[in-house]
């Protein structure tokens, strides 16, 4: 039995939730609240002390990279072809440097200097990722990242962009894609993957974030 612990947001276990569901893993989609895990965290389980962790036959895997990888080897989502599988992940590793350039921002107590500062990184470093995984999304083999297979590489940048235009980010607007034809088409290529917009349909997936960010723009 496969269980992934995290927060009821999509955060660094949408990739893992959506892996399991296209792939028909069985397993325990466990969202906790803050103070249940506050009291989790004694217990001790977490390698690292945070989530997202995932159980399997009682033993615990964190680091959502490597959660990710792993469910994805066991969906069919991790390239068997080791340069495609690298591929996969060099998309999914920038989407950490892409997330790199706003941590400061979340530091940022004074809601107008947060916006502020969220819309010099739109018109500095957050659009310079951005251009540049456009280019790396626009060069690509087929549909996906890889071909015309999906992998974990395109769950992870459909998930963080997905984030970006959800609304969840003060000062980063709903229509931030817009900017980025490339981005915004292929995250509606993923979106509209069967399985992908059966879990976005679900109602246990209804809410603000997921509802305004995830879904295929209509
Ligand atoms: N590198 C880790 C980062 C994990 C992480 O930062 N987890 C945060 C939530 S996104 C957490 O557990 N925060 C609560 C805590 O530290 O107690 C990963 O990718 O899994």
């Amino acid at each position: 039995m496969v269980k992934i612990i995290y927060f009821g947001i999509p955060g660094r276990a949408e990739v893992a939730r959506l892996t399991a569901a296209i792939g028909k893993i069985e397993h325990e989609d466990k969202r906790v609240d803050f103070e249940e895990w506050q009291k989790l965290k004694q217990e001790g389980w977490a390698p690292f002390g945070q989530l997202p962790v995932l159980e399997v036959d009682g033993k615990y895997l964190a680091q959502s990279a490597a959660i990710d990888r792993y469910l994805a080897q066991r969906a069919g989502l991790l390239p068997a072809d080791p340069w495609k599988a690298a591929q996969a992940d060099q998309a999914y590793f920038f989407c950490e440097d892409v997330w790199q350039t706003l941590y400061p921002s979340f530091k940022i107590k004074d809601p107008e200097e947060k916006v502020k500062a969220r819309q010099e990184l739109l018109a500095g470093a957050l659009a310079d990722k951005l251009k540049l995984l456009s280019k790396v999304i626009e060069g690509r083999a087929g549909k996906f990242l890889t071909g015309g297979e999906l992998s974990h590489g395109d769950l992870a940048v459909f998930c963080n962009l997905s984030t970006l235009k959800s609304g969840w980010l003060d000062g980063i607007p709903k229509d931030v894609l817009n900017d980025y034809p490339v981005l915004k088409d292929f995250r509606n290529s993923v979106a509209a993957v069967p399985a992908v917009a059966a879990f976005y349909a679900d109602a246990k997936n209804n809410d603000d974030i997921r509802t305004t960010g995830f879904r295929a723009d209509a």
